[in-house]
């Protein structure tokens, strides 16, 4: 089955040029001006760009005593419509499971994905038995590993566990990710206020501000350099965080920074709206900042110093936001975005002139790919590349609604905000899942995606300082552990 999309310009994250493409079984076949043959697509007005990955996604989730609403199904048409092709999934395991049982209940989830999925394996507990599986782990191709500083007594690991688990990750090749807020001040600022009388959704704010998500940040990046692993920080939300991040990679440290289209776009007034149900459904963590917060964040994608957009879409229903009435930190923490985060930065970053249709490409999916090792068979337009693409139209709007949604859920935190950057067409390997609003997604066309370790890059953090240091004295008998 050949199609031909033609008439386009082709925008990646280095180049823009006119140039038909051509696909054959699910891959790019050719590259070039004149292609005809098969079905053909006109982009006429249109870019042509590898669609986006969605580095950071929770579908059905087991989380705060419900599951998220958006499932594999749900979740990955809601992607395809918005013109993303990709999503990254956390594994979660539960207290004491193995890794490679928690991946198995994630791939019978999966089987449902209407796009290509990867997964992240989330350290939710340590011990021997996580140890032993992460090698299993990085052999089936999931090569990530999320560690939790926040969600104490749930999630949360400690400092010696993640030490442990960072150098587990660095001495297998892979990539150490963290979700950085200081869980034990969250725990004790969340308990004063309630004890207060601050029950409602504003206080879920002031009950993780900007330094706990600093001080979680900076401790991640030491601790990370200490193990001699490459740090992902996940859904980086403020000028504290960002700075860490900044120094960091001044510093000649592997380390990357994931704002989400949320904390770039929305801003804390939406917890200090009268109605109870309009804050819940905002209600996430990190939580939404300031617009000095979000200023930096947008300097950082501008300069370089973060390096993904991403969604952290973990989405419930204000059914389920209910079960925190009374008490906000039984909201189950989390909003949707999945369907929105490309026209949405389309809109408020290239059409503001802060992002070129190129960093565009980069942060919406050429750098995840080049992160975890995908790239070019993903985030790419090459010969070769699985034919993953976004035909983008940026005269197209549309307002977004929840009723317009393919989201599972009753409401849309962008409701009321036009957009522009539409697909005229999405393809999945080939297949075109939407063609101008019209999504035609196949159920379970979605694969699994593995990928390669690769130890030689984990060498490069801070390795300049070793070369020249001195190294402890080994003497007899006396065995030197350093790190
Ligand atoms: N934050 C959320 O808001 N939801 C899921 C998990 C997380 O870290
Ligand atoms: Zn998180
Ligand atoms: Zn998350
Ligand atoms: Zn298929």
């Amino acid at each position: 089955m050949t199609t031909t999309i033609r008439n386009g310009t082709i925008v990646t994250a280095d180049l823009t040029y006119q140039a038909d493409v051509q696909i054959e079984n699910g891959v790019i076949t050719a590259i070039g001006p004149g292609l005809k043959g098969g079905r053909e697509l006109d982009a006429t007005g249109c870019y042509i760009m590898p669609g986006g990955i969605d580095p950071h996604t929770h579908l059905e989730m087991p989380f705060m005593g419900t599951y998220s609403a958006d499932d594999f199904e749900s979740g990955t048409r809601a992607a395809l419509s918005g013109g993303t092709t990709m999503v990254v999934d956390f594994i979660l395991p539960g207290q004491g499971q193995g890794l490679m049982d928690a991946a198995k209940a994630w791939h019978n989830k999966s089987g449902r994905a209407n796009c290509d999925y990867s997964y992240h394996m989330a350290i939710t507990w340590w011990g021997q038995k996580v140890w032993e599986d992460m090698e299993d782990s990085v052999k089936a191709g999931i090569t990530s590993f999320k560690h939790f500083m926040a969600y104490k007594g749930a999630l949360m690991v400690n400092d010696d566990e993640m030490f442990s688990s960072f150098r587990r990750v660095g001495d297998l090749g892979g990539v150490a990710l963290v979700h950085a807020e200081n869980g034990d001040l969250v725990a004790e600022l969340t308990a004063k206020l309630l004890a207060e009388g601050n029950t409602g959704p504003e206080a879920h704010g002031y009950s993780r501000p900007p330094q706990v998500e600093g001080e979680a940040t900076n401790r991640a990046i030491m601790i990370a350099d200490m193990a001699g692993v490459p740090l992902y920080v996940v859904h980086t939300s403020c000028e504290e965080a960002h700075e860490a991040i900044r120094r960091a990679r001044q510093a000649g440290k592997r380390v990357w920074g994931e704002p989400l289209i949320q904390h770039l776009t929305l801003d804390e007034s939406e917890y200090f709206h009268p109605d109870w149900d309009h804050a819940a459904r905002r209600v996430m963590s990190p939580p939404f900042r300031s617009k000095d917060h979000q200023a930096s964040l947008w300097a950082g994608l501008q300069s370089g110093s973060l390096s993904c957009v991403a969604t952290d879409h973990c989405a419930f229903t204000t059914e389920q936001k209910r079960f925190g009435l009374g008490n906000f930190s039984k909201i189950p923490n989390g909003t949707g975005g999945l369907e929105d985060r490309l026209p949405m930065l389309w809109t408020h970053g290239v059409e503001t002139g802060r992002l070129t249709m190129n960093e565009f490409v980069a942060v919406t999916s050429t750098n995840i790919a080049k992160i975890l090792n995908m790239y070019p068979k993903k985030g790419a337009v090459l010969v070769g590349a699985d034919a993953d693409l976004v035909v983008l139209d940026p005269k197209a709007s549309k307002v977004i609604t929840a009723a317009g949604q393919q989201s599972a859920i009753d409401y849309n935190v962008f409701e009321g905000k036009e957009v522009r950057g539409l697909p005229r067409y999405t393809l999945t390997r080939g297949q075109v899942a939407v063609t101008e609003g019209k999504v035609t997604t196949e159920e379970g066309h979605g694969r699994f995606v593995g990928r390669e370790a690769r130890p030689a890059v984990n060498r490069a953090l801070s390795t300049w300082k070793e070369l020249t240091a001195p190294r402890p004295v080994q003497r007899t008998g006396v065995p030197v552990t350093g790190v």
